[in-house]
């Protein structure tokens, strides 16, 4: 686990370039077994090429993960991971997206997009996603390594669609994750290898945000409630300053038999003042 200063120098990276590595952070053997899992996934449920040329004919993407293997839990909840991402958007952020970027060979390059492009915000903006890219091989130039331009999150425009922009590969080692605001222009590169690139997309979005995968209807209750709590918080059973998403008052975590949720921000308040009148402090 990396330490405070750490997490500080990275999250000062993604404000100031746009992006940050964090490198070999996860072992091998977990690594192993989440390629494994994705596997056969393909393998036992027929999962095959995208069917859109920005998602790509080449590319395996499979998404709403947390329903497939429960071996993909842990990777929306890497403590540094999101460590660093709670330092951009905070603790209240939720899971904005979970899939597979498995780019086969013969992949041509992805156009470069920014994230956020379709969020009627002006740009620049501040960040409301971050993206973590994990690499789950090794990610070269030739096999389709993300290419992205450094600083491009900065920009008050995104992408012309399809042009050709000069931008760098995210070479690393398979294990580290590449960290990013979602408003840097990026894109999957082209697989010039024989091999397959394997990689996980997992975004985080600021908690008042729609999130891009709906988790709450896509996941089934009874398997968000095994989910470690974190993670249901994360997938939307949860809500931002004890106002939006509440149902009827109460926190959606009590959906799935946790005892007690967060208090609605307009009861935190009252009771605050009755502490307060009778001394209690707060
Ligand atoms: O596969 C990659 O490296 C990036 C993919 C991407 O940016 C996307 O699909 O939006």
């Amino acid at each position: 686990m990396l330490d405070d200063t750490q997490f500080d120098a990275h999250a000062e990276r993604i404000r100031r370039d746009g992006f940050t590595v964090l490198e070999r952070l996860v072992a091998p053997d977990i690594v192993a077994s989440l390629v494994g899992a994705l596997d056969r996934l393909e393998r036992d449920k027929g999962f095959g090429y995208a069917k859109t040329s920005f998602e790509g004919h080449r590319t395996i993407r499979i998404n709403n993960l947390l329903t497939h293997d429960e071996r993909f839990w842990q990777v929306p909840l890497q403590p540094d991971v999101l460590a660093v991402a709670e330092r951009i958007l905070d603790r209240e952020l939720l899971l904005h997206s979970f899939c597979s970027l498995i780019l086969g060979p013969g992949q041509p390059a992805q156009p470069l997009h920014e994230d956020t492009q379709l969020i009627p915000l002006p740009r620049p903006h501040v960040p409301i996603v971050v993206n973590a890219i994990w690499a789950l091989t090794d990610f070269t130039e030739e096999n389709g390594g993300t290419l992205i331009v450094p600083g491009s999150h900065r920009y008050d425009r995104a992408p012309e669609y399809g042009r050709a922009y000069p931008a760098q590969p995210a070479t690393m080692p398979a294990g580290s994750v590449m960290l990013f605001d979602s408003a840097l222009w990026h894109g999957a590169g082209e697989n010039r290898s024989d091999a397959r690139r394997y990689a996980f997309s997992c975004s985080y979005c600021a908690g008042w945000m729609r999130q891009q995968e709906n988790f709450q209807l896509g996941v089934p209750r009874e398997t968000a409630a095994r989910f470690p709590r974190r993670l249901q918080e994360l997938c939307g059973y949860s809500v931002y300053r004890g106002q939006f998403g509440h149902i009827d008052n109460h926190d959606p975590i009590e959906l799935l038999g946790q005892p007690r949720g967060r208090r609605m921000v307009w009861e935190a308040t009252d009771v605050k003042r009755a502490r307060a009148a009778a001394g209690g402090g707060t």
